[in-house]
């Protein structure tokens, strides 16, 4: 056993994109499920290993790591993977730009229509789907502009992980982004392309689509982050 621990939620796509990057590894783990909805993540025993009291964190022997960007980088370096993690400077930097582009931009609008209304006081409104379509439009160009057949190189690297996560969103509740069709392109390549990291996200994918018509009681959460719906 590598000594590995993974803190995760099933449905999460940050916590997706390390299980993905895990199989991709071949790196054996122990998943540790935290229960989102009893708020396991807001507690004090938690907060020591993420002061965000977010999911997912990967504890590596003592190790404690947050933010799933910093654990892809960390565990494809750690393994020295230079196919999902190139080590030539501009190479590796398009695959940071696109994770930033992915955290401050891509997830950010999907987490703020999508994600957020389905499980907290937070409503879908045209500013959220304004700046959701921007988003959409930019990962477009980015494919388009540059041409690759992934979202950085012309192969998977972990920036793929990120942005898959983030667009199972929109197939979770049916949002329609067929007109953006490079984007359409890249995720059916990555679905067809990688059956075993595709059926791991899958997972999330039909869980978040259930959350979206049964969306979840979290009016006993004490001390929640975000504002939560009263039932
Ligand atoms: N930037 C963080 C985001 C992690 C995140 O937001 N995780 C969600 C679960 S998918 C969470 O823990 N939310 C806390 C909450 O809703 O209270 C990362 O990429 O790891």
């Amino acid at each position: 056993m590598s000594g590995l621990k993974l803190y995760s939620v099933s449905d999460g796509p940050p916590s997706l994109a390390v299980k993905m990057v895990l199989e991709v590894l071949k790196v054996p783990y122990e998943n540790i499920e935290v229960d989102f909805v009893a708020g396991e993540h807001i507690s004090e025993e938690y907060a020591k290993k993420n002061p965000q009291r977010e999911i997912p964190v990967l504890e590596d022997n003592g190790f404690f790591l947050s933010e799933s960007n910093a654990i892809l980088q960390y565990l494809a370096e750690k393994h020295k993977n230079r196919s999902i993690y190139p080590e030539d400077v501009q190479e590796r930097a398009r695959v940071n730009q696109r994770l930033c582009f992915n955290l401050s931009t891509y997830y950010r609008s999907i987490l703020d229509h999508i994600i957020l209304p389905m499980f907290y006081d937070y409503q879908r409104t045209p500013q959220t789907e304004k700046k959701l379509q921007i988003a959409l439009s930019a990962f477009n160009s980015y494919l388009e502009r540059d041409g690759f057949k992934y979202a950085a190189s012309d192969n998977l690297t972990i920036a793929d992980l990120q942005l898959v996560t983030a667009t199972l969103c929109l197939e979770a509740v049916n949002f329609d982004f067929t007109q953006f069709q490079k984007i359409t392109k890249w995720y059916e390549t990555f679905k067809a392309e990688n059956e075993k990291l595709w059926a791991i996200a899958k997972v999330g994918m039909l869980e978040l689509r259930h959350f979206n018509t049964n969306p979840p009681d979290l009016s006993h959460l004490k001390h929640p982050v975000h504002p939560v719906r009263k039932v």
